[in-house]
Formats: structure tokens, C-alpha cells, sequence
């Protein structure tokens, strides 16, 4: 195919078909992940959006000889219908239609099934061999994925160059990190652990990159071994120079086309091999298994270590969240104060401006993710993005909703405020207080040791519960130090979730309430866990301290709903506020602060 011509989807999926032809296959699978597993992918591994077109955060897609099909879930059953052309593609939802379980229907006994082993990990490949194999279809692993052999224009990887992140923002060096876990992956019986999540090798070798957008990381795995030393599969281009003398000893740079032989030879000499059958794609684990390696099934040895912030990157995360919280509450002021002149503005004005406001902070890298700017009823849906159509425009009498964090060298930032556009409604400001006594119950929380996320969770819903109303998104996730604004292993959601908060883990508190085509309302600040010495007989007991430094919108709350402690809890929460962000402020920003925290 001529290079310079585009494909259309129609001829795409003819060229891969042409390629599983070559191979033999019946079907072929594109999931959205790629071979880092990680939420996002780059624009080069884009693979399910390249073929199908469709742009959301989660899919797959199934390529048949003759049909194909798109399995989403319900947050884009409407959009997947608006971007992925019917006559080439069958939609399905993903919860009431397994992509397996459909596709072990559509083929005969002997069928092929193609799959890369690259971009799976090995959870899916077990359930999804079990699946086929009661139908007596065979799951194959592709040498070539039929997509990559088809892709004629496909962007090339990002040439960025890393950047290695200093002591005073870490704590601990690379070397310290590295032994510390290979220790931990020793006592688990295993002689070497395969680390496949971006930000885990990140935070082992204090590097930092810019291959993602908004997730600070450079592309590679690695097999990190008991004694510390480590192998990083990369591209050695991206490795700045002093590298070597940075991370300490016992770290190769080795070429990613080169991790494959790493893996066989980790089964040739028969070690035992941890890996995250989450995290880690089935490829690396399956190659090493079929060497001769045994694999044991563990957690990501580095994500508790990560999740748990030491107190140089606790005292980081407060200095970014100071600077952040700085250019929040300016963006703030300078809203209600051209809102107070009638200027109204659309959704991505005042998301470029707030990034304009964050964007010149001492120690600023970029945005953590995509700002969250929802005027009136586009807030209702928790994932808005304005970019993906016209943003919409501030309607009057209603509330706006902004859900943005940055990264720093020194930490990364999430918040969420929700505010009033002119005069709210009894009910938003009715659901607006609901919504902030779940978030000060959680925050006030003392909790003993071993307490985890999910057990936590309905603190923040309760007192929606208990008028009938609900959110449909977890109430916390973990957050990174200069990493994943998403990371583990801990949350506070509804689903179980096993890990233990310990102290040292940075939590969103960010309850909701959303109604359909009205307005949506969050309230979010990160947190983490602090060990007070409340506990008695013998128990150890821990609270969370608050990082996020922005007054909550007094006109949205009804103070009648309000309990004396949560009143005592907001007015010191922003006498806190006061304290620390008024040296950063001056002239109008600085009077708009101290209205905004008067006592209630
Ligand atoms: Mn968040």
C-alpha cells in the first residue's frame, strides 16, 4: 500500500485480514492496551484506535475472516456508535457480552484464535485459554501482530530524553530502592521479578520522562534480580548522560528488542521468577515459563514501597500542592470575578487559562491529566473532555465543575472543586453539602491498622444513601510523586480490595453526585495516611492528613445540613488554607482568599 495514501477502515481491516490469512487465524484480537499495559498508550501503540477509530479508555476489538466487532462498556455505548462505522463493525457491551464467551460462540471446534502476547496480560490469556479450550479452539500467539503489519503510517515512538530526577526529590537513591526490593523478592522465594509497570521502573532508577502524555515516564520493562541489580529494556537513546553514576551499581541499558533472550535466559538457568499477573504481559511471563523458569504470582514487588511516600516525597507533595493551590485559587478569583461582571466563558478558555496559572509554578512540568472543565449538564458525565466536541459555554444560575492536577519535580496534584455560576438552586446547594459531609467524614476518619479502602468507602456515601442517591466512580485512588496521578495498589472504592492503607499512602477523597443532563458535582482533595498514636489496648491507629489547599465554595453550602463538628471541620480546614497559601498571594487574589475562608 502506498505509504502517503490514507487507509480507510474498510481497507485496514482488509490488510489485516490478509495478514491473519498468512497465519492461518480465524479471529484476531485488539484490545485497547499495549505492550506497557499501562492506562495510557502513545500514539504509536494505538492500535484498537487506528483500526476501529474509536478513541475511548477501555474496548477491544475482534477481527473475523468476513465481520468484526467493538465490545465497550456503558460509559461509551453512545459514543462508540458515533465514531466506529457500522457497516464494518457489530457493537456489544462488554459486561453483558464477554468478548470471549462471543467469540467462542461465533467460531467451530479448531478454530484459530490470534492474539499478542505483547499487549495481553496473563490473567486474560489464562481465562481467555480456559474459555476457548472448553470449545476446543485453540488461542494463538501471533509472531508479528497483523495490526503493526498493516499499519502503513504508523507515527514513530517519541525521541524524548529522560531526565534523572534528584536525591532531594526522592529521599532514597536507586540503589537503596533496588536493594531494599530485591530483598522483598527473595524472601517471596523468587530469584528475580519482572517489572513491567512504567512507573514502577521510574520510581526504582529516580528517572522521569516524557514519552506519555501527562505520565512522566520513559517506555521500557525490566527484570530487576534479588541482589538488586536490574536490567532496563529501553531505548538507550532516551538515557541521559551521568545515568550510570546516578542509579549506583548493578543497572544495564539493554535494547527493548533485546528483552526476549533476558527472558529465556532467566528460564535456562531455572529461576524462580515473580511477576504480577496483572501488570506484566504474557509474553515476558510465558517465555520465561516455557525456558524452563517457574513463575510466581505476586503483586508488583515495587508498588506498595511506591504507594508508600517516604518523607522527602511527603514533604514534596506538600510543597507542590502549596504552588498548586496558589494557582487554583487565582484561576478561582479571577472566575468569580469575571463572572460578577457578566463575562461568561466556554469550558476550554477557562481550562487553558487555569493551565496559564499552574503552568508558570516553580518546578512545573505538565498537566497530570486532561482538565475536567464541565459547564452546567456536562458535569453530569464524571469523564467529560471538552476537547472531544464545541465546548460548551457557562450558563448563569448554574455551577461549574473542574477537575485538574499538574505534575511537579517534587509531586503531582488532583483536585476537584465544584463552584457557583451566579445564584445556585436549593438543590445544588442541597446535593453540594451532602456530597462535602461524605468527604469530611472520610477525611476525619481514624482508622486501625489494616483497615482497607473498601471498608472505608461508604463513609463518604452515607449521607447520600441515605436520601436514595449514589455516585458510580470509586471515592479515592492512590496517587504518585511525580508518576501516575492513578496509581495502586490501594484504593477507596465499593469493590473489595485486599491492600491495607498504610501510613504514607496519598488517597484522593472525591465523593460526587451527578444528575443526567442537569449538573454534576465533585469534591476532591488528596490525603494520605499518617500514624497518630490514638489507638488503644495496644492498637495502632491512623488518620489522614490533608495536602489539597483550596477553600470549598461557601454559596454552595446549606448550612442547615450541617452537624456543629463539620462545621468546626470546614472552618478549620480553611483557616489551614489561609495559614499556609495567603504569603503566595497578594492584592485581589489575597482579599478573595480570606472572603472565601471566612468562618461559617
Ligand atoms: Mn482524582
Amino acid at each position: 500500500m502506498d505509504s502517503t495514501m490514507t487507509q480507510t477502515i474498510a481497507q485496514k481491516l482488509t490488510a489485516i485480514r490478509q495478514h491473519m490469512a498468512a497465519a492461518n487465524l480465524d479471529a484476531f484480537i485488539v484490545p485497547r492496551a499495549d505492550e506497557y499495559l499501562g492506562e495510557y498508550v502513545p500514539e504509536h501503540n494505538q492500535r484498537l484506535l487506528w483500526c476501529s477509530d474509536f478513541t475511548g479508555s477501555a474496548g477491544t476489538v475482534i477481527i473475523l475472516k468476513d465481520r468484526a466487532a467493538i465490545f465497550t462498556d456503558g460509559r461509551y455505548t453512545i459514543q462508540v456508535k458515533q465514531q466506529v462505522n457500522a457497516e464494518c463493525f457489530e457493537f456489544y457491551h462488554l459486561v453483558d457480552t464477554p468478548h470471549m464467551a462471543w467469540l467462542s460462540e461465533q467460531l467451530p471446534a479448531d478454530a484459530n484464535v490470534g492474539f499478542d502476547a505483547k499487549v495481553h496480560n496473563l490473567n486474560w490469556y489464562q481465562d481467555s485459554l480456559a474459555t476457548l479450550t472448553e470449545q476446543h479452539m485453540n488461542l494463538v500467539a501471533v509472531d508479528q501482530n497483523p495490526v503493526d503489519l498493516s499499519w502503513a503510517d504508523r507515527p514513530q515512538p517519541t525521541q524524548n530524553m529522560g531526565l534523572l530526577l534528584e536525591q532531594k526529590y526522592t529521599g532514597l537513591s536507586s540503589l537503596e530502592k533496588r536493594q531494599q526490593i530485591g530483598a522483598d523478592i527473595a524472601k517471596q522465594g523468587a530469584d528475580a521479578a519482572i517489572i513491567s509497570a512504567l512507573d514502577s521502573i521510574a520510581w526504582l532508577l529516580n528517572i522521569r520522562g516524557k514519552d506519555i502524555h501527562c505520565f512522566c515516564v520513559i517506555l521500557g520493562s525490566a527484570v530487576l534480580m534479588k541482589d538488586g541489580s536490574m536490567t532496563f529494556f529501553t531505548d538507550p537513546a532516551k538515557i541521559p548522560a551521568g545515568f550510570a553514576q546516578h542509579v549506583g551499581a548493578g543497572v544495564t541499558i539493554v535494547a527493548e528488542a533485546e528483552a526476549t533472550a533476558t527472558y529465556k535466559n532467566l528460564g535456562k538457568q531455572g529461576l524462580n521468577v515473580l511477576a504480577d499477573p496483572e501488570t506484566s504481559n504474557a509474553f515476558s511471563q510465558l517465555t520465561a515459563q516455557t525456558s524452563g523458569a517457574t513463575l510466581i504470582a505476586g503483586l508488583d514487588p515495587v508498588a506498595t514501597p511506591k504507594a508508600c511516600k517516604n518523607s522527602t516525597e511527603l514533604f514534596g507533595m506538600q510543597q507542590a500542592h502549596i504552588r498548586d493551590a496558589a494557582s487554583e485559587i487565582r484561576f478561582l478569583a479571577w472566575l468569580e470575578a469575571e463572572v460578577a461582571q457578566g463575562n461568561l466563558y466556554d469550558e476550554g478558555f477557562l481550562s487553558d487559562k487555569l493551565t496559564e496559572f499552574r503552568a508558570s509554578n516553580e518546578n512545573y512540568v505538565e498537566l497530570s491529566f486532561d482538565t475536567i472543565s464541565a459547564a452546567g449538564s456536562n458535569a453530569a458525565m464524571c469523564h467529560y473532555n471538552h476537547m472531544n466536541g464545541t465546548p460548551a459555554m457557562l450558563p448563569m444560575d448554574s455551577i461549574y465543575l473542574v477537575d485538574s492536577g499538574a505534575q511537579y519535580l517534587d509531586g503531582t496534584t488532583d483536585i476537584t472543586r465544584t463552584v457557583a455560576i451566579g445564584t445556585p438552586s436549593a438543590e445544588h446547594k442541597k446535593m453540594f453539602t451532602l456530597v462535602l459531609k461524605g468527604h469530611i467524614a472520610l477525611a476525619q476518619m481514624k482508622f486501625p491498622a489494616g483497615t482497607n479502602g473498601a471498608q472505608l468507602d461508604s463513609l463518604a456515601r452515607q449521607f447520600l444513601w441515605q436520601q436514595g442517591y449514589d455516585y458510580d466512580h470509586g471515592t479515592g485512588h492512590g496517587v504518585g510523586c511525580f508518576l501516575n496521578v492513578h496509581e495502586g495498589p490501594q484504593r477507596i472504592a465499593k469493590n473489595a480490595n485486599a491492600v491495607a492503607l498504610e501510613p504514607g499512602m496519598v488517597v484522593s477523597n472525591e465523593p460526587g453526585y451527578y444528575k443526567q443532563d442537569e449538573y454534576g458535582i465533585r469534591c476532591e482533595n488528596l490525603i494520605y495516611v499518617v500514624e497518630k498514636g490514638n489507638g488503644h489496648d495496644g492498637k495502632t491507629f491512623y488518620q489522614f492528613e490533608t495536602l489539597t489547599l483550596v477553600p470549598f465554595d461557601l454559596r454552595l453550602i446549606e448550612q442547615s445540613l450541617l452537624t456543629k463538628d463539620e462545621v468546626n471541620w470546614i472552618n478549620s480546614y480553611h483557616v489551614e488554607v489561609k495559614a499556609k497559601i495567603s504569603a503566595s498571594l497578594t492584592g485581589s487574589d489575597l482579599a478573595w482568599l480570606e472572603q472565601a475562608t471566612q468562618a461559617i
